[in-house]
């Protein structure tokens, strides 16, 4: 824990130090080196989409850099207080340093609009958002349908099976950190929508942790969920997901994981991931921006068609847990999927 904490003060002051190093430098825009800055709105360490924004974004510039650009990459965690996340948006543009700022999740390019408002030259590339109408800002989206969809699909099935901590309640959980327009109207709709393609009688129990990183409360509303019936549950919080986790292990409950590869995090327990391909994306976008070919000012959606969603099916964990019946299922619907045969369009 103390190791953690240190490296967590040593990152933190380096951002905050390479930030004041810019601020005092002057040198801006009109230089030969290239300069990105990826604006976390939270924290990077245990968020899966962060997780993979920065990956993704620092493998790109590594090309890059290869490819003989110069490029200089800052990473700025912007803390768990959404309310000052506007304000360090409007800072980090006042800097005049950087050439674009890329950034990840549904609230991010209202912000970003504002701050594109007062700094009308500032190029963004939002993931993981969806918005139009300003040539500065460029956002993909996922088909969260889908991914919520194979989520729902796959703890139905384990859910309904006779594997460990199975029951016939036909209930399964879904664990939010809080609530926002892309979770009530998306994720939890196709989570259902997918367990009742299993059976039609299945309900979802929707819980709400309140915070990205309160793992104890996300374990205290885990436990009671198994207690009123769940028995696979698929946490969508952050960092308090680890309170999922620990919570799983102690009650005997299984989780669906969302967003990256999860049968690690919990081996045994994890029976799903369905995963966006955040990394991927945020290299890809990158490098076109880099390249120049990036659709500026479009919103994209992307989804299984273009391999950005998918259901990861060919983890040894996966394997090793799952019985072969139920990923034979999974992998028909998979396929379906692949094929078109099954549509599930984003809007
Ligand atoms: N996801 C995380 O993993 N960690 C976060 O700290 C986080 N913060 C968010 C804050 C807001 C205001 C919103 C709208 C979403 C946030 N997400 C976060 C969720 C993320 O963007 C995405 O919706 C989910 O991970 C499901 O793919």
């Amino acid at each position: 824990m103390k190791s953690f904490f240190c490296r967590r003060c040593l990152f933190l002051m380096t951002v905050i130090l390479s930030l004041g190093f810019f601020a005092c430098s002057g040198k801006n825009k009109s230089g030969e080196e290239i300069r990105i800055a990826v604006f976390v709105p939270g924290i990077v360490s245990g968020s899966p989409v962060y997780e993979m924004l920065t990956e993704g974004v620092t493998e790109a510039v590594q090309e890059g850099r290869e490819n003989g650009k110069k490029i200089n990459l800052t990473i700025y965690e912007a803390g768990v207080n959404q309310a000052e996340w506007e304000m360090k948006m409007i800072s980090l543009c006042a800097e005049d340093s950087y050439d674009l700022i890329v950034s990840s999740n549904p609230s991010i390019p209202e912000i970003a609009a504002a701050a594109s408002a007062r700094f009308p030259q500032q190029e963004f590339l939002i993931l993981d958002s969806r918005y139009t109408g300003n040539p500065n800002i460029t956002t993909f989206s996922y088909n969260q349908r889908e991914q919520a969809y194979v989520g729902g699909y796959i703890s139905a099935l384990v859910s309904m099976s006779s594997m460990r901590y199975a029951n016939p309640e036909k209930k399964i959980g879904l664990i939010a950190a809080q609530e926002y327009p892309v979770m009530l109207n998306t994720i939890l709709p196709a989570y259902r929508e997918g367990a009742r393609a299993v059976d039609p009688g299945f309900e979802v129990d929707f819980r709400i942790v309140g915070s990205w990183n309160d793992a104890v409360r996300a374990a205290e509303l885990a436990r009671s969920m198994k207690s009123s019936g769940s028995d696979v549950i698929m946490p969508v919080s952050g960092a308090a997901n680890q309170g999922v986790i620990t919570a799983a292990k102690e009650s005997g409950f299984y989780i669906t994981w969302f967003d990256d590869n999860g049968y690690s995090k919990a081996p045994g327990y994890v029976i799903g991931s369905a995963a966006m391909r955040q990394d991927k994306l945020a290299k890809n976008a990158t490098l076109a921006w880099l390249d120049g070919t990036l659709d500026r000012g479009q919103a994209i959606t992307v989804g299984i068609a273009d391999e950005y969603v998918d259901f990861i099916s060919d983890d040894p964990l996966y394997i090793n847990t799952v019985p072969q019946d139920i990923r034979e299922k999974m992998a028909a619907l998979m396929d379906r999927l692949y094929s078109g045969e099954l549509e599930l369009s984003a809007e």
